[in-house]
């Protein structure tokens, strides 16, 4: 398994935050997460073999967020 912390920008309130973990959740190969509002971060632990950090990316962006490293 690998963590990684992703720098999300667009996150408002605690609604943002659901949608955030639920796109992350959805993404095949993760098996954790936890996001901060107030830190506008994600904390993904996740394998590495199914998935990648650009795939998390992209399934943030999808939910109308800006992810980054
Ligand atoms: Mo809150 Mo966010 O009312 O996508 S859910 S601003």
């Amino acid at each position: 398994m690998e963590t990684i912390t992703l720098n999300i920008s667009g996150m408002t309130c605690d609604g943002c935050v659901s949608k955030v973990v639920q796109a992350l959740e959805a993404v095949d190969g993760v098996s954790l997460v936890q996001v901060s509002l107030e830190q506008g971060k994600a904390f993904v632990t996740y394998d590495g073999r199914t998935t990648n950090p650009e795939d998390l990316f992209a399934a943030v962006d999808d939910a109308g967020f800006d992810a980054g490293y």
